[in-house]
């Protein structure tokens, strides 16, 4: 084990679904409430001080955390993040915790807000534009700051494959599912048109809510961000849904199944979690794939399925309901984080507890990450493949 959480985490990992507000430290959260004045309900709050660490050995000690109560937090923290200080602080912590858990490519999601300038002083405000700037111009810094220390340790050591990758940070322009159709426009407007001038805009997506609203009401806007060259990834599968076209019996499992096949032949790019799918809906899949971003630890908190087993999340796992079947049947997947901050993750935990609850070789978590690359957003296939044998050089020597 202690073998196989070393190699996780020194294994260049990519990340590709991650919400921004959603990957904040807890111990930022809780002191960014406090000069705030919001006090963030104790039952909300989810870790003992031990499992701060996110390199710490207790590992799949993290608490349930169900759907509903991921939701009453996510309410909160606007009201901590609620200034482009508490923006800036929060995206630097965020980009430094990928690449000190050796993250080389990350795409971030976040959906614009407007937001104070100063918390501290008055009612100036910032418009959602000066939101994505703020996070864009971070991430430009960031990635500058990380090649020159590449370049530089790679020019003082003797073994270039001992270097830690730089991390490239990318962004995704969300789109909140239980907001209005105004707001969706805007956030897609705004995607559109500043990716033509900062190449770190990669692509759109739906995400919020999902038991909120409905994919088609949203439709045509992803359409018009895909005209416009930005890839689109769609929350799919995190509620229930009837098991076939003539199931009818529930109004409400018979609209989840109808927005789920409305999904499926809009054909995103890629799709966020794909839990919840009967088998007609999987089959479909199955045949003409779409890359699924798959968040191990937020789908079997929101699903409950560590709670029926005393809190032990690798036996929680072995009940994800999709993903034993998608290794087996090679489907093409990704492993993320989604919410490090909510779930008290990092990526290395991600990789090591799929291994542990699936007996995966370390070869069978170098295949998943090195064929996820193929999902990434950003553009040009050199990058990836250069990606591809960075990673592998990396591995050699691990
Ligand atoms: C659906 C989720 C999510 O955009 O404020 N979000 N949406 N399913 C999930 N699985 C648990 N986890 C996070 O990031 C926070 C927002 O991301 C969405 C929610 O809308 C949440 O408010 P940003 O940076």
């Amino acid at each position: 084990m202690e073998s196989l959480h070393v190699f996780c985490k020194h294994l260049p990992k990519i990340e590709l679904h991650a919400h921004l507000n959603g990957s904040i430290r807890e111990t930022t959260l809780v002191q960014l409430a406090s000069e705030r004045s919001v006090t963030l309900p104790a039952t909300l709050l989810q870790h003992e001080a031990e499992h701060h660490d996110p390199d710490s050995e207790a590992l799949f000690n993290t608490k349930p955390r169900s759907l509903e109560e991921c939701f009453e937090i996510f309410a909160y923290i606007p009201r901590c993040v609620n200034d482009i200080v508490a923006l800036k602080r929060i995206t630097v912590e965020i980009l430094e915790d990928f690449a000190n858990d050796n993250v080389a490519y990350v795409e971030l999601r976040t959906g614009p807000k407007v937001l104070l300038v100063d918390h501290t002083s008055g009612e100036q405000y910032c418009t959602k534009k000066q939101y994505v700037e703020t996070v864009l111009d971070i991430m430009s810094s960031f990635e500058g700051k990380e090649r020159k220390r590449y370049e530089r340790e790679l020019h003082n050591s003797k073994d270039r494959n001992l270097v830690r990758l730089p991390l490239v940070p990318r962004l995704l322009m969300s789109v909140d599912r239980s907001g209005t159709l105004d707001q969706a426009e805007e956030n897609i407007n705004l995607a559109i048109d500043m990716a033509k001038t900062h190449p770190h805009i990669v692509g759109v997506e739906l995400g919020g809510n999902p038991t909120r609203n409905d994919f088609r009401f949203f439709e045509p806007l992803f359409q018009k961000a895909r005209d416009h060259g930005l890839k689109v990834s769609i929350h799919f599968g995190e509620v229930p849904t009837a098991r076939n076209d003539s199931d009818s019996s529930d109004p409400i499992l018979k609209a989840a199944y109808d927005e789920a096949i409305a999904v499926l032949n809009f054909r995103p790019d890629r799709l966020g979690h794909a839990l919840l799918l009967p088998h007609v809906l999987m089959e479909k899949l199955m045949r003409k794939p779409i890359p699924i971003e798959c968040c191990p630890t937020s789908n079997v908190m929101t699903l409950e399925l560590a709670l029926h087993y005393g809190g032990n999340l690798v036996n929680g796992m072995k009940k994800h309901p999709q993903l034993g079947k998608w290794k087996s049947r090679r489907y093409p997947f990704s492993i993320n984080t989604d919410d490090s901050g909510i779930f008290c993750t990092n990526l290395t935990k991600e990789f090591l507890v799929i291994a542990t609850a699936f007996d995966l070789s370390k070869d069978d978590l170098v295949d998943i990450l090195i064929q996820s690359v193929d999902h990434i957003f950003d553009g040009t296939e050199v990058f990836r493949e250069k990606l591809k044998t960075l990673i592998m050089g990396r591995v050699d020597e691990l």
